[in-house]
């Protein structure tokens, strides 16, 4: 009999395998060859490096890029980047200046290699699957180990193959692909899994289209997303003049899956994801009489150079519709002085847009937040309440040419009604120029760190003690996002490397009052329906609430990344039972576990008694030994000092 095939996911996690089984659900270590951090994520994550102690970092290449808190309002931004870029130089990473691009578009362009693996400190680190690489987003502190020379621990996923066959029809896009899969999956359908695209179609998209599946991948709850390496990624790669980070992978012939999703291109239509969900997705044609107030263009979905010709090519020699604000982002400065070279880029001035640095920018709501009610089209890829900076704004998530198209008419419009789709060639050859990615020093021991007042010490936390108490802090819903837990934005982003004070904002738009009462009441517990902590990998979002006191959360379900947060920093992931449990409780219940440690060390089901309503419950855990080690030091921090000493 012939042996099993290998899909191309497990021949790259096989070949990268330091311990456990590939068998699904399992916990796995792999080894890591890359890093990517940004500058939000990146100054908690080199603090937490620089607390490991390694002189120097062990994987073959980390890069940092400052590409989210680049409005300098204040001093703080600022400030972090230029303890970024001296800690960069001294430990011997590259640093990649504000305005080089967004981490994962100049990742792409710049770094991407087929069969590696790259571990990044932001969630839509998958984009680089788009040239055939593992790329998974996880939180700090978990890259600062990898950067140490420490593995990356995960669960075998699933890997599901999404066959897809035909071709897309003229002004249908790699965005309305991905916004087909969440519309059939849902923001948790790709929890535990890895999406393999294969079959036919493939053949049809270019690297940059291919990694705009995989970055809003991230968005299904998947792990990563992956493509495999073939001649399309020959060409993308010979165009960034790295031919020689070529290497042909793809899954065997007779490769198994865990579950197969087929998807006719040819089928598709424009799609678009309305508020507040990247999973409510409907045809655009369905919206169409929806008056449009501002349209963004950008962010590390959209922003490739064919995205921007595809715009410039739509709007040529017309006008932005009065009532429409088009803001547009390049993704890159690779793609920004292409645009500005061959003209496109005057284009979209002529046309009335508004073009913004190559940045985040308005997709973390810094700046170009709409106006109160707005409806705002955003080639982005989350729409979560509140993220734009404005709370009652109806953001909808689209494709280049809907964008476009809308900002024309200055209502939702298809963009199937404009006629001729226009025609945009990869071009042979991308300029290059690397002068903005910052070599490390070749004399580390002379390069002082610089630390600006913004820069707070880490909060540490203490063990865990056999017996927790303390009230329900705030019972909440379903698919509540890391953007719920710890808001972004313009006001509190610039306070990511000082947790006292961001910890002020924890759920400022589900309860302002939530921080004042978690001090107040010396911390307590957080009740959650399904799918708590998806979006980010922001480790704030239980960074913070574990300096307020959070003991626990007890959810239905929970987040890949954000899982993974809460052990790291001691906070007990608990999940019912008895899923009829959560209806029970109610803020401000006084919940007590009496004998909390001697229960996880025996790995039994921990008991809580419920003091104000009185009753008891039984609680479960996903949790290895690894993971309860971790949370009985007070977090990955503690556990990994004491194993030391
Ligand atoms: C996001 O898109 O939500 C972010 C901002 O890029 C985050 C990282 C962060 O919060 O700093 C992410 O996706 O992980
Ligand atoms: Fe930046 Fe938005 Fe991409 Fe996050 S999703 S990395 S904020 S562009």
């Amino acid at each position: 009999m012939q042996p099993q095939g290998l899909s191309l996911t497990y021949k790259i996690l096989k070949s990268h395998l330091i311990k456990g089984n590939l068998t699904p659900g399992e916990e796995i270590a792999i080894k890591i060859d890359r890093t990517l951090t940004q500058d939000a994520t990146g100054t908690m994550a080199y603090l937490q490096f620089e607390a490991i102690g390694v002189p120097h970092v062990q994987t073959d290449l980390s890069v940092s890029y400052i590409d989210h808190n680049t409005l300098q309002t204040g001093f703080e931004n600022a400030d972090d980047h230029k303890f970024l870029q001296t800690l960069a130089s001294k430990y011997g990473i590259l640093y990649s200046k504000a305005g080089n691009g967004i981490c994962h578009q100049v990742n792409l362009e710049r770094f991407g290699v087929p069969g590696k693996t790259l571990l990044g400190s932001d969630s839509h680190t998958p984009t680089a699957g788009g040239v055939g690489m593992i790329a998974i987003g996880a939180g700090g502190l978990d890259v600062a180990v990898a950067m140490g020379g420490g593995a990356f621990y995960m669960a075998a996923p699933k890997v599901v193959l999404v066959k897809l066959s035909g071709k897309l029809q003229d002004w249908v896009s790699a965005k309305d692909i991905i916004l087909e899969l969440l519309r059939r999956l849902t923001v948790k359908g790709g929890v535990g899994k890895i999406f393999e695209y294969g079959g036919e179609g493939v053949k049809s998209l270019s690297v940059p289209e291919r990694a705009v599946i995989t970055n809003m991948g991230a968005e299904l709850g998947a792990t990563t997303s992956i493509f495999p390496s073939d001649e399309k990624t020959l060409e993308f790669l010979k165009a960034e003049n790295r031919t020689e980070d070529y290497a042909a992978i793809s899954a065997d012939d007779n490769a198994v899956y865990d579950e197969v999703i087929a998807i006719d291109l040819s089928s598709l239509e424009p799609m678009a994801a309305k508020p507040h969900m990247p999973d409510n997705v409907v045809k655009v044609k369905e919206l169409k009489d929806i008056k449009v107030d501002q349209v963004a263009i950008g962010s590390c979905t959209n922003s490739s150079y064919a995205d921007l010709m595809t715009v410039a090519a739509i709007l040529k020699g017309k006008k932005v519709h009065p009532d429409v604000s088009l803001v547009i982002s390049p993704g890159s400065k690779q793609v920004y002085e292409m645009i500005a070279k061959n003209g496109a880029l005057a284009e979209l001035i002529s046309s009335g847009a508004r073009i913004l640095e190559s940045t985040c920018g308005p997709c973390i709501g810094m700046g170009q937040a709409p106006r109160s009610g707005a409806v705002s089209l955003r080639t982005f890829n989350r729409n979560f309440e509140g993220r734009s900076g404005t709370k009652d704004a109806s953001i909808y998530l689209i494709s280049v040419q809907t964008a476009a198209a809308s900002a024309l008419t200055g209502y939702i419009t298809d963009p199937r009604t404009l006629g001729k789709a226009p025609e945009i060639k990869m071009p042979e050859k991308f300029d290059i120029d690397d002068s903005m990615i910052l070599q490390p020093s070749t004399e580390p021991e002379n390069v002082e760190v610089y630390r600006g007042p913004n820069i707070k010490p880490l909060p540490i936390k203490e063990k865990l003690s056999e017996s927790i108490s303390g009230k329900v802090l705030l019972k909440v819903g379903d698919n509540i996002t890391t953007d719920h837990i710890m808001p972004a934005g313009s006001k509190i982003l610039p306070l990511r490397s000082n947790i006292p004070a961001i910890s002020k904002y924890v759920f400022e738009s589900v309860d302002p009052d939530f921080s004042e009462r978690a001090l107040k009441e010396k911390g307590g517990f957080i009740i959650a329906g399904e799918n708590y902590g998806q979006g980010s990998s922001r480790e704030h979002a239980a960074l913070a609430p574990m300096y307020l006191g959070v003991k626990a959360v007890i959810a239905k379900s929970f987040a890949r990344i954000h899982f993974a947060n809460l052990v790291n920093f001691g906070i007990l992931p608990l999940i019912f039972d008895n899923p009829a449990d959560y209806d029970k409780i109610n803020q401000d219940d006084l919940l007590e576990a009496q004998n909390i440690i001697r229960e996880l060390n025996e790995k039994k089901p921990v008991k809580f008694i419920n003091k104000t309503k009185k009753e008891e419950y039984i609680f479960k855990y996903n949790l290895t030994d690894r993971q309860i080690n971790i949370i009985k030091e007070g977090g990955l921090l503690n556990e990994t000092k004491n194993s030391k000493n």
